[in-house]
């Protein structure tokens, strides 16, 4: 008896060829390439802002300030050292596409870069069926934000390699547990790395220092 074994192709969306691409191009060069997601407000500049402070010196790092509206995430960047900095506004798309992330490549002169952050436009639902090419997703949640988020939003966590659980400072005026968001984080996906800090503080920032470093040593490994 034949069996006839339908293999069906992927059809790559127009996105997900120039992410291809755009990853092609970050791989021979062996830049890790962050994509930073979370909602509005949950601290994705604020990190930015102490890495750069942090690693400017140690870590050649470029970074793209995705937003809806301003360009006030990569004045903030540059101000806090930046040396290659660019903004991409949406004018109202509540996500980055590769094809964004593509063009404003273009103006990035990549030779020696070993970081390349890309802050998402603050959003937990749209911006996780794009691919922009990176390397990971690192997705930030704030202890202001309920520890149900995960379960919530799960395609994020889903597609994300590491979680941040910010603003641990303010974990005594909330409701908020972090055993219980890594819980639910974990049911989602096992594989999170999970980091807790506050990036007002600056407590909890050493182990993401760290990783960061792992990440751009593994990478010239490769
Ligand atoms: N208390 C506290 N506030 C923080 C912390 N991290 C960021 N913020 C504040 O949260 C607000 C939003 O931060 P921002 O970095 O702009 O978030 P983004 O929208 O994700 O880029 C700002 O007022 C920050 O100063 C933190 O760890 N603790
Ligand atoms: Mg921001």
């Amino acid at each position: 008896m034949n069996e006839k074994i339908e293999i069906k192709k992927k059809v790559l969306t127009k996105n997900d060829e120039i992410a291809a691409e755009i990853r092609r191009r970050l791989a021979v060069k062996k830049i890790v390439a962050l994509n930073m997601v979370s909602s509005p407000g949950s601290g994705k500049t604020s990190l930015l802002e102490k890495t750069l402070a942090a690693m400017n010196d140690r870590l050649n790092i470029a970074l793209i300030a995705g937003d809806v509206q301003t360009e006030n995430d990569a004045q903030r960047l540059l101000r806090a050292g930046g040396r290659q900095v660019r903004s991409i506004v949406t004018g109202g798309a509540c996500h980055l596409d590769a094809n964004m992330v593509d063009k404003v490549l273009e103006e990035i002169d990549l030779t020696g870069v070993e970081v390349l952050f890309i802050e998402n436009v603050g959003n937990l639902v749209c911006p996780s069926g794009f691919d922009l090419g990176e390397d990971k997703k690192v997705v930030l949640i704030s202890t202001t934000e309920g520890d149900d988020k995960p379960l919530k939003y799960p395609s994020m966590f889903r597609r994300s390699s590491a979680l941040i659980i910010n603003k641990i400072d303010l974990l005594e005026y909330s409701d908020f547990s972090v055993d219980r968001v890594r819980e639910n984080a974990r049911s989602i996906n096992a594989d999170l790395e999970t980091f807790e800090m506050s990036c007002r503080t600056g407590a909890g920032l050493d182990p993401w220092y760290d990783w960061l470093e792992a990440k751009v040593a593994e990478k010239k490994g490769s």
